[in-house]
């Protein structure tokens, strides 16, 4: 949390512990400690077990705000580590259409700290999330149907302990939904002058966009 530490003075970086997730009352969270920059922090950002402190003019500092984990326990994995976020749903097997958008989430958790997680489709890297939550927006490709994909992850703490999470597969489907044509401009009955342009929507699926020339597509 950046926050100005008392009167006439600069902002700092304090550290609060809020991992209870009943606990929502500012006033009663767990003070841990302050963390003094030179400047004025403006702004906090986590980032593979560091915070990264915009200090206004004197620049960015890097605060280690907790130890590195040297206890040797690894990250745990939650019920469900991998999910996938669809039309917000989250979904743990079944079919996938072809070109659909998506949030790969992993849900996981550690004795001390994550450091991040590494998300796979079939083996490839699509993505190093170094801060909660551990996620990634995914298009599933337009070449895959009748093929499975699988997505997988690899949970990091900030001592290299590591945890494989997944596989989450999918069987790719084609898109059998066809395109939706709506006319919004004239409406049946409007009265048109000569030059009114018509607006027409063109919508193929609601998270695919395009724009030919003389109409409004989408
Ligand atoms: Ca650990
Ligand atoms: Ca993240």
């Amino acid at each position: 949390m950046v926050s100005p530490t008392g009167l006439n003075t600069n902002s700092n970086v304090s550290v609060y512990n809020i991992s209870d997730p009943e606990e929502d009352d500012l006033d009663n969270m767990s003070f841990v400690t302050t963390f003094l920059t030179p400047g004025i922090a403006r702004a906090v950002s986590l980032f593979n077990g560091q915070a990264y402190v915009v200090d206004h003019a004197n620049g960015m500092h890097v605060v280690n705000y907790r130890a590195f984990d040297i206890g040797g326990v690894p990250t745990a994995s939650k019920e469900d580590a991998l999910t996938a976020l669809v039309d917000g749903i989250s979904v743990t097997s079944g079919e996938i259409t072809e070109g659909k958008r998506f949030v790969l989430q992993a849900h996981v958790q550690d004795d001390v700290q994550l450091r991040n997680v590494e998300l796979f489709a079939n083996g490839v890297r699509i993505v190093a999330d170094g801060s909660f939550p551990f996620e990634t927006a995914y298009r599933i490709p337009l070449n895959m149907v009748g093929e499975t994909i699988t997505f997988t992850g690899i949970a990091r703490d900030t001592g290299g302990n590591s945890l494989d999470i997944g596989p989450l597969s999918f069987a790719v489907v084609g898109d059998i939904e066809p395109p939706v044509v709506q006319i919004d401009l004239p409406q049946d009955g409007d009265t048109v002058f000569r030059y009114d342009p018509p607006y027409i929507e063109v919508r193929r699926r609601k998270y695919l966009t395009f724009h030919p020339c003389g109409y409004r597509c989408r």
